[in-house]
């Protein structure tokens, strides 16, 4: 095992890899920006090194910032958290160059699902179900008009090296074809230097719901069910819950198993996400995530396993500790997402925190790396904190929720914290009926009453 471990990261995801290290006996080495001196991260990690200014470019995305703090402080291993550099192939194959052992998957799984068609290329061969559509890459718009009236309409066009909704069009009838091929291409081009795009049937009301997998990079892997995070706001997504709602034990157990075999028979190494789009009872794969995910702990509330330190593990040559027959699901959680953000246009809004104080009691954690007279730094992510709640059921989950919102206080900024508030009193979400659509809509109808 590791000695220590350096945390490419900030804030509460850094916070989450120092504890599970700590747990296991590694030290942690916290790199910063000048902008994180007084940061939590820092605080509590063994030692901190200061990577550069403020503006991300240069800190926490400096490649060779990050492999220097790595030589100085004689890491091991650097966990990546999420975000950054974290599904960055070309810092990961810098860092096996380097003999420091990178705590995620290889850099060559990296690009492979980086790119959306080798992706869905991959999976489709590994027998996982895919959204109908192009065979790969679309080169022109004859071809794209030709697809079209193949799979019928509406159908979406999107960018191979597309993420975050970027580089995504949809056409509606052929008449629409030209333009949303244009531009898609065009985003696709702007936004990460690859006009390639590839076509698909666009489901209309479909859920989002994702499949956690975990490989011992070693040909055995395993799955940890689903979450469902339909409830997004711009690809970003802000209540997120485990198990799905909908989704029945033989679903689960079917696609897990899929998922499962998929990443067992590339090796795949570490946690990662397959994505779905789930309408009238079938799954679509549509992406998979090579990282950590911010909603990890719904997953780690209802199975009772530490991610991050199967991660650590499975990075030094161990075993996971678990194998698919020990995963029993454990009632139900949900995370909501506190972010810095001033509604109703979720502005972001920086500042310092004149008082905070988290909820507790039964069945609640907080990822946070807030503290009284924190001051939030305006460069970074308006992710200020998580609270998970963990029930026997889906009603006790949103009632725990209700309760621990009611206790937590987090003063001198604005806060996503009123939307939970209103959510909590909607019967859709105590129904669980919604898809991916459902809360743009919400807030728009909110936002027009007033
Ligand atoms: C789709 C889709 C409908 N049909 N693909 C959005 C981000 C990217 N990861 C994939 N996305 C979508 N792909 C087909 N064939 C609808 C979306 C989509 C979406 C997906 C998940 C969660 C929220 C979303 C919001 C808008 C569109």
């Amino acid at each position: 095992m590791f000695d220590k471990i350096l945390i490419a990261n900030r804030g509460e995801i850094a916070l989450r890899v120092v504890r599970a290290a700590r747990e296991m006996g590694i030290a942690t080495v916290a790199v910063h920006s000048t902008a994180d001196s007084d940061a939590m991260h820092v605080r509590m990690a063994d030692e901190s090194i200061c990577i550069g200014p403020p503006p991300s470019p240069q800190s926490y995305l400096s490649i060779p910032a990050i492999m220097s703090a790595c030589e100085i402080t004689g890491a091991q291993a650097i966990h990546p958290g999420y975000g950054f550099l974290s599904e960055n192939a070309n810092f990961v194959q810098i860092v096996e160059d380097h003999d420091i052992a990178f705590i995620g998957p290889t850099a060559e799984h990296i690009r492979i699902m980086g790119d959306k068609i080798t992706a869905k290329d991959t999976m489709k061969a590994l027998g996982v179900p895919c959204v109908p559509g192009s065979d790969g890459g679309v080169p022109d718009l004859a071809t794209a008009k030709k697809i079209g009236d193949e799979i019928g309409y509406p159908v979406i066009i999107k960018a191979t090296a597309g993420g975050g909704g970027k580089g995504m069009k949809v056409a509606q009838n052929a008449a629409d074809m030209e333009r949303a091929f244009q531009t898609a291409r065009a985003e696709g081009k702007s936004n990460f230097g690859n006009d390639e795009v590839y076509i698909e049937k666009y489901l209309t009301t479909p859920r989002h719901i994702e499949i956690q997998v975990f490989g011992d990079g070693k040909g055995k892997a395993v799955h940890l069910g689903e979450r469902d995070c339909s409830l997004q706001r711009r690809h970003q997504k802000v209540f997120e819950e485990a198990p799905g709602p909908t989704i029945t034990a033989e679903e689960r157990a079917r696609i897990g198993k899929v998922c499962a075999d998929a990443v067992a028979k590339i090796n795949y190494a570490g946690a990662g996400t397959i994505e779905f789009l789930y309408e009238n009872g079938e799954f679509y794969f549509i992406e998979m995530n090579t990282r950590l995910q911010v909603e990890h702990p719904v997953t780690e509330a209802i199975f009772g396993v530490d991610l991050v330190r199967e991660q650590i593990r499975v990075a030094a040559g161990l075993p996971m500790s678990f194998t698919q027959d020990d995963l029993t699901i454990n009632g139900h959680a949900i995370e909501v997402r506190i972010n810095a953000e001033r509604l109703p246009n979720f502005s972001p809004c920086p500042g310092k925190i004149t008082q905070y104080h988290s909820p507790g009691g039964l069945g609640v954690r907080i990822d946070s790396a807030l503290y009284d007279g924190y001051s939030i730094p305006p460069y970074y992510d308006s992710l200020i904190g998580k609270l998970i709640v963990h029930g026997r059921d889906r009603p006790e989950a949103l009632a725990r929720l209700n309760r621990a919102l009611s206790e937590l206080i987090v003063d001198g900024v604005d806060t996503t914290i009123p939307l939970f508030n209103a959510l909590l009193e909607d019967a859709d979400i105590h129904k669980g009926s919604y898809n991916i659509h459902w809360l743009e809509h919400w807030l728009e109808t909110k936002l027009a009453d007033g």
